[in-house]
């Protein structure tokens, strides 16, 4: 029985807590001792394992390692189910055990709370050891989070089947867009030297379900393809292996040329085409679960099947066929604009991709961005998705960011994700939700994936800041469900990274849930987007218009003139409109049935055009840009008001960046302001405060130095 006889807790207030020093290493997997530790203590577990792998013992030792510290006792290991004990059995030690395990998959767990023999137990059961290892991490999470644990009866299974990291990190330490430091792969000293991080890397990624990582940059070196650095990904495949991670890497389309000295890389090309082949054998030799190849063509100055004449497709079919016999797939980017293309930047992805859908081998899944630029503060949804019924889409969302504020403003992502995710794409009707594209369910897939950016590197807190950890967490939660709510995730993150105290996570959630639409507000509102500094994207820079390409100027972008401001995508303009579905195009199409948060993305508006509120665009423009600064402001004292119930360095770094956020939500207001005020020429709206310098102050700011640009 669940023996209640003391509850020996004394509930702390949370003015009383000691503050522990932390450093963020630890990341949400901190198991701080839970409120009710000595009942959880009490509790006997059950793991009934399939195996007796390295992952079923993985899951034994999380769960001996969590419990431990959550309830400041480490639970024993027995032969038996018994109180406070933690008993790894096989399934014909338990064989009328009251789980169901059908439909669950080899990833998919079940916790029940059952009685056996007598005896009260949670039983973690799964048909894989992999599953066993999610369902000691789910519940964890469900004793850190205040869940009563009294009579569980869970099943989950992951609604996506490829749920991966993808690292831009260059073999030489740097990482384009990294804002927390040098890349975690230290590729020198690797295969030799494989350090802790890369266990507690595989750890925190399989505690929210992540499967896969890509280990280097799609703008992709051709070394990582050779013999040595094959060597090094076959020491982390070992390391991640136990804890179901895949190791996958990005290709440079020339390196048959590059590596071997072959005349061409035209994928029709039989030589060509027995290269890969001979190199995805030798990878497969060293790395026999090998996930397979991602690929950045055509894109961007990289090298592709477009200059030899041959689509995507044929690129993306050469690859799968050379992974295909070991079981591996390709990811190809359909992140793709021409400095030769003259059409709205917006379309062309789809203009390219659309044409080929049905041409794809069955182990091929094109990577679509969230939106049709680029991981923008806010990107109405890609219009490729629900448009390529034939194709498996995987979803590429940015982790790190590279143009919400960087390592140091508060910006939670997780409502980013659900807002796409949510979107409906109306391709079969009414409820074809972007989630139900990515999880396949929507054209029938059963490849599916999700890809994330990753925001890690060695800084100690992993991501840069202790709330980029949300970025991190939330991501893996929503790879595993798309339809869980960015607000839950929130909570569950807060009460395993702070406190499970609801005067912890309340306040902490509250500040996370509006931080993104802040950001909208303070850089791009209404629809406004791609106005950061060129090239490291730092900071507003709204005024460069004179750069080689047109779409590499933030001018392009927004499109102010004296009459009003904003992209006219409609049959007037680019019709990028016409890209969604009818009734999606048609509701676009017309400014008085847009979204007002995408306004400016498909509409040009004149400065003095009424909105919903009754005020004219200009003032509202001004509105939303102070809005994004005061919510700052009221996020500083939120946290100020946290003092006493957070460790004194996670409290520290978080109050600094938070300063760090406001200075530069009030640059990006009052740079924007002062640069769309010498276009529109009208007065600020009554109360709104004067920019701090004038115009070319702001322009002559420079960064030479920033980072994630290499
Ligand atoms: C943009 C980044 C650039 C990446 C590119 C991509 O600015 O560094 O290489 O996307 O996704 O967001 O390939």
């Amino acid at each position: 029985m669940f023996a209640r006889l003391f509850v020996w807790t004394i509930a702390t207030s949370i003015m009383t807590a000691p503050a522990m020093a932390e450093d963020g290493y630890d990341l949400w997997l901190r198991h701080a001792k839970v409120e009710d530790g000595g009942n959880l203590a009490r509790h006997a577990t059950a793991i009934i394992a399939p195996g007796r792998g390295a992952t079923a013992l993985a899951a034994r030792d999380e769960l001996m390692r969590g419990l431990s510290g959550a309830t400041g006792v480490a639970p024993v290991q027995a032969d038996k189910p018994r109180d406070g004990a933690i008993w790894l059995a096989t399934p014909s030690a338990a064989p009328d055990l009251p789980v169901k395990l059908d439909g669950l998959g080899e990833e998919g767990y079940a916790i029940r709370s059952v009685t056996l023999n007598g005896q009260s137990v949670t039983v973690i059961a799964a048909n894989g050891d992999m599953g066993l290892l999610y369902g000691a991490y789910a519940y964890l999470r469900l004793a850190e989070t205040g869940a009563s644990l009294d009579r569980l009866d869970i099943r989950s299974a992951p609604r996506v089947k490829l749920r991966l990291l993808n690292h831009w990190d260059n073999l030489d330490g740097t990482v384009e867009r990294g804002y927390a430091g040098q890349s975690i792969w230290d590729w020198w000293r690797l295969p030799d030297w494989k350090g802790p991080r890369y266990t507690d890397y595989a750890r925190a990624n399989a505690s929210i379900g992540i499967n896969g990582t890509v280990l280097n940059n799609v703008n992709a070196s051709p070394d990582s393809l050779t013999a040595p650095y094959i060597a090094k990904a076959t020491a982390l495949a070992d390391i991640f292996r136990p804890y179901g991670i895949k190791v996958y890497l990005s290709v440079k389309w020339t390196a048959p040329m590059e590596l071997s000295g072959l005349r061409t890389a035209d994928p029709l090309d039989p030589e060509v085409a027995a290269w890969w082949k001979a190199k995805a054998d030798e990878i497969y030799r060293a790395i026999p679960d090998f996930g397979g190849f991602l690929v950045k063509a055509n894109s961007e100055g990289q090298p592709g099947p477009q200059d030899y004449k041959r689509t995507h497709a044929d690129g993306a079919n050469m690859l799968a066929a050379a992974v295909k016999p070991h079981g591996g797939i390709v990811m190809w980017r359909a992140f793709v604009y021409a400095h030769d293309n003259p059409d709205d930047r917006a379309k062309q992805a789809y203009s390219d991709f659309k044409p080929l859908d049905g041409q794809f081998a069955d182990n091929v899944l094109v990577q679509v961005k969230n939106g049709a630029i680029d991981f923008q503060p806010r990107e109405p949804f890609h219009p490729l998705f629900g448009a390529m019924p034939r194709t498996p889409l995987m979803m590429e969302f940015q982790i790190t960011k590279e143009y919400l504020g960087q390592s140091t403003h508060l910006t939670y992502l997780g409502t980013l994700f659900e807002e796409t995710l949510k979107s409906d794409t109306f391709a079969r009707g009414k409820g074809s939700t972007i989630a139900r594209v990515i999880d396949g369910s929507l054209e029938g897939h059963r490849l599916t994936g999700i890809a994330g950016v990753a925001n890690i590197g060695v800084d100690r807190d992993w991501s840069g800041s202790i709330f980029n950890q949300a970025d991190w967490y939330a991501f893996g939660r929503l790879a595993w469900n798309p339809d869980l709510s960015a607000q839950a995730i929130a909570r569950e993150w807060a009460a395993q990274t702070f406190s499970a105290d609801a005067k912890v996570i309340d306040p902490v959630v509250a500040m996370m849930m509006g931080s993104r639409e802040a950001a909208v507000d303070y850089m791009t509102p209404l629809g406004l987007t791609h106005l950061m500094g060129t090239g490291h994207h730092y900071g507003p820079a709204p005024w460069i218009a004179d750069l080689a390409r047109p779409e590499w100027n933030p001018a392009y972008y927004h499109k102010a003139d004296a009459q009003g401001i904003g992209f006219d995508r409609t049959k007037t303009g680019s019709n990028a409109v016409a890209q969604y579905a009818p009734a999606v195009a048609k509701m676009l199409a017309d400014p008085k049935t847009t979204p007002e948060r995408d306004l400016l993305w498909f509409h040009h508006v004149g400065w003095d055009t009424k909105l919903k509120s009754g005020e004219t665009l200009w003032n509202a423009l001004i509105r939303h840009y102070d809005a994004g600064v005061a919510y700052v402001a009221g996020m500083q004292k939120t946290w100020e008001s946290l003092r006493p119930a957070i460790d004194a360095e996670r409290f520290a770094k978080t109050q600094t960046f938070l300063r760090i956020q406001h200075r530069e939500a009030q640059w990006w207001r009052d740079a924007s302001i002062a640069y769309f005020q010498s276009i529109s020429k009208r007065p600020l709206p009554a109360g709104a405060a004067t920019p701090e310098h004038d115009l070319n102050w702001y322009k002559a700011l420079q960064f030479p130095h920033a980072p994630g640009h290499p």
